[in-house]
């Protein structure tokens, strides 16, 4: 194992090269060869100046964050602050040279560093809020003193990154350099050395408020204290309310004391979950990271539909040539009209330049004509949701498209394989399934088929990071990952409507429980005819269980028209996009619920509707691990918060489940309701690995089930 961190001598100064691949993380392998590297220049009477910079493509991308779990994690972050008590009581100058991206614990060490130099293209932020905790190694102390408590206040809070030139109008740079780190820190102490600059420790300068006033204060406390479910927001203004008022010792150990409150949080061991799983999820065991990728030059996307616009939408912006299929000439000028709309409504709120949406445009090629597809490396269909009509596309396509090409589906329901093998060419044959509104949700199911070639896997997922989506990838099953397990949260949702909630009370009883939305308001919004519309699918294809009262109110809601909120009314009637309750949707699963024999009941507690809704969610969770159809429970969870709205300061369904809930709360409760409700459709059947955990005391995440 190569040291982290090298020691150069050049002029009289010392050079301290960081170089811990892939990110510089601040490992405490590092942190303790820094303290020795630096008692040593101390010492140096040679030594006038000291220069701090990295190798690779970054200065120091924060500590290590798979180090601050477990037993050890607190004597490894004490490791922090005196390494950047030996930087700033130097008696030579200290000299920080960054580039890249300097974040988190890496900026804290630019901090203590007296004098800062980066190349213009570098970026700096705090962003450990967004892990759930807060610049724990004297960032809430030292920021402050340099670029003022407002601008503190925002760069840590936020946990946004700064772009060099802002960084050094604030002050929280001294200068900018075009030139490698260590040119550009060994230029900077020369110069310092020979104007007589001494040390500069950022500890002995005032805090300015910069116009942070009392008021600012209350106010940034108050929206901190309103989402107590991310603790860490509160105890960052209670940092930089003892940067303001309190000596820099006081405020220091202000920080730590709240820094391990945060670390210890549910919220941030959910987020750092999170963090790795996102990550993990694009790795494919078996398949080597180096695995060739065939090159994706121009694309194709067929239907100019609501999907197939959103679909074709992320390759633009990645500025990749794309042909738009249809069939008809109105529907390919309405699918263009409403990617220009799109487009028109991103400039108007300021999120696009002109000229970055004329190069998207520039990228698009409508067509009526299949011989446009021809020299496509990728060919997507989005086309209506029905196996032949599907099959009738996949075929002209494996005739179609080059040798080579990709030809993927984006399917949210139908069986890829039978798709693959339509094509005729299955090993070149991937799902690809967006979420609505593809062009904005960033999760992407890749949905590896029994023939899927290795290749095509792997440069999809690379693919998918080109177009800023999370991709997961789902075995062949009904519903793949995600709508898979959504089946039983929804089938619960309509039951507890007929044995007497509102659509009000469950929707609420799940917003309590953190997701965005709950059932029926989501499937207002998505169009209670999609949901619907899959039901009868599943019919026509023997997936429905033989329950006449299966998914009976979105049934109901179809046939009497209530498709949701593009027909003004479904689960609730709709007064713009205010939801209001109906007392028709009550009537309606009243005159339900006796034709289906459900007992009524006046009351239903939230409890219920949360554990009926999402207990059977994780146990089906828990099934797709078993069988293989996610590699990983870390994926699972990926899907749900990036593409469901779980909240993820509950770390996704699996890890709220081990770490929240617990296993054998679960096990009991899914128990109880196969006693009180019965169990003749299998609703609430333990998946067997569940039980297993349950029973063992271990759970879902600790099994890592690998498919090649
Ligand atoms: N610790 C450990 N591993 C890290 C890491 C980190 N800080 N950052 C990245 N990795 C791994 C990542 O898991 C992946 O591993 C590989 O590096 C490439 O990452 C005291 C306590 C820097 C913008 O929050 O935002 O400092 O999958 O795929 O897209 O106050 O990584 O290859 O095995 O993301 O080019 C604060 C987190 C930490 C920054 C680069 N710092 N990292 O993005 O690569 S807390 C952060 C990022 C802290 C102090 C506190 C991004 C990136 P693998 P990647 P990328």
């Amino acid at each position: 194992m190569s040291s982290p961190l090298r020691i150069h001598r050049q002029a009289g100064v010392t050079l301290l090269e960081i170089d811990n691949p892939p990110v510089n993380a601040a490992s405490a392998a590092l942190l303790r060869q820094l303290r020795e590297a630096l008692a040593q220049a101390a010492a140096d009477a040679a030594c006038q100046a000291v220069v701090l910079y990295a190798a690779g493509r970054s200065f120091v991308c924060g500590a290590d964050i798979a180090e601050l779990q477990g037993p050890a994690a607190q004597p490894r972050v004490d490791l922090f602050n005196p390494v950047m008590d030996a930087l700033e009581s130097l008696p030579k100058p200290v000299v920080c040279a960054m580039h890249g991206m300097a974040l988190g614990g890496g900026l804290e060490l630019a901090l203590a560093c007296h004098y800062r130099v980066a190349h213009p293209d570098s970026q700096v932020g705090l962003p450990e809020v967004q892990l759930g905790i807060l610049p724990g190694a004297g960032g809430t102390q030292r920021l402050p003193r340099l670029v003022g408590a407002r601008h503190a206040l925002e760069m840590i809070s936020s946990g946004k990154r700064v772009g060099a030139q802002a960084a050094l109008d604030m002050g929280l740079l001294d200068r900018l350099s075009a030139d490698p780190p260590r040119a550009a820190g060994l230029a900077y102490a020369l110069d310092l050395l020979r104007e007589g600059a001494g040390p500069r420790p950022t500890c002995l300068r005032q805090v300015d408020s910069g116009g942070l006033d009392a008021a600012a204060l209350r106010q940034a406390r108050a929206d901190a204290e309103a989402r107590p479910q991310y603790p860490a927001r509160l105890a960052i203004v209670q940092c930089i309310e003892a940067a303001l008022t309190q000596p820099f010792r006081a405020g220091l150990a202000e920080e730590r004391r709240l820094f391990e409150q945060c670390r210890l949080s549910h919220t941030s061991q959910a987020l750092r979950h999170l963090f790795f799983a996102q990550r993990q999820a694009a790795k494919l065991p078996g398949l080597p990271a180096d695995t060739p990728l065939r090159p994706i030059r121009k694309i194709g996307v067929i239907g100019a539909g609501t999907m197939g616009r959103g679909i074709v939408t992320n390759f633009l912006g990645a500025g990749i040539p794309s042909v738009l299929l249809e069939t008809r000439q109105e529907a390919l000028d309405k699918g263009v009209e409403h990617i220009r709309r799109t487009y028109d409504g991103q400039v108007a709120k300021g999120r696009l330049s002109d000229e970055r949406v004329r190069a998207a445009l520039d990228c698009l090629r409508p067509s009526l004509d299949p011989a446009d597809l021809a020299d496509c490396d990728l060919v997507i269909e989005a086309v209506f949701e029905d196996m032949q009509i599907k099959q009738d596309v996949c075929r002209m396509l494996g005739v179609r498209c080059k040798p080579g090409a990709i030809l993927a589906s984006n399917t949210s329901t139908l069986d890829i394989d039978v798709l693959a093998q339509a094509s005729g060419r299955p090993a070149d044959f991937v799902g690809m399934h967006f979420f609505s509104p593809a062009n904005i949700m960033r999760l992407l199911e890749v949905v590896r088929g029994r023939e899927t070639a290795p290749d095509v896997l792997a440069t999809v997922m690379r693919l998918s990071k080109t177009i800023g989506k999370t991709a997961v990838v789902s075995g062949v099953c009904y519903g793949f990952i995600g709508n898979r397990m959504l089946e039983s949260y929804l089938r619960e949702a309509d039951f507890l409507l007929m044995e007497g909630a509102s659509p009000r009370q469950v929707d609420r009883a799940i917003e309590n429980a953190g997701l965005a939305m709950g059932p029926c308001r989501m499937l207002d919004m998505a169009g209670t005819d999609v949901a619907a519309r899959i039901v009868i699918e599943q019919e026509k294809n023997g997936l429905r269980p033989d329950d006449p009262a299966y998914r009976a109110v979105v049934g109901r809601l179809l046939e009497t028209g209530r498709l949701g909120q593009k027909a003004g009314k479904g689960y609730y009637r709709y007064e713009g996009r205010q939801a209001v309750d109906d007392p028709e949707v009550q009537a309606l699963c009243e005159e339900l619920a006796r034709r289906h024999g459900i007992a009524r009941r006046d009351r239903i507690a939230d409890q219920e509707i949360v554990e009926r809704c999402l207990y059977p969610l994780i146990n089906e969770g828990a099934r797709i691990l078993e069988e293989g159809i996610a590699y990983r429970p870390g994926d699972v969870d990926v899907v749900w918060t990036h593409g469901y709205g779980f909240p993820d300061y509950l770390g996704g369904p699996i890890f709220m489940a081990d770490h929240v809930i617990g296993l054998p709360v679960v096990r009991d409760r899914l128990t109880h309701y196969a006693d009180v409700k019965g169990n003749a459709q299998g609703y609430w059947t333990l998946s067997p690995l569940l039980e297993r955990c349950a029973a063992q005391g271990t759970t879902l995440s600790d099994t890592h089930t690998n498919r090649t």
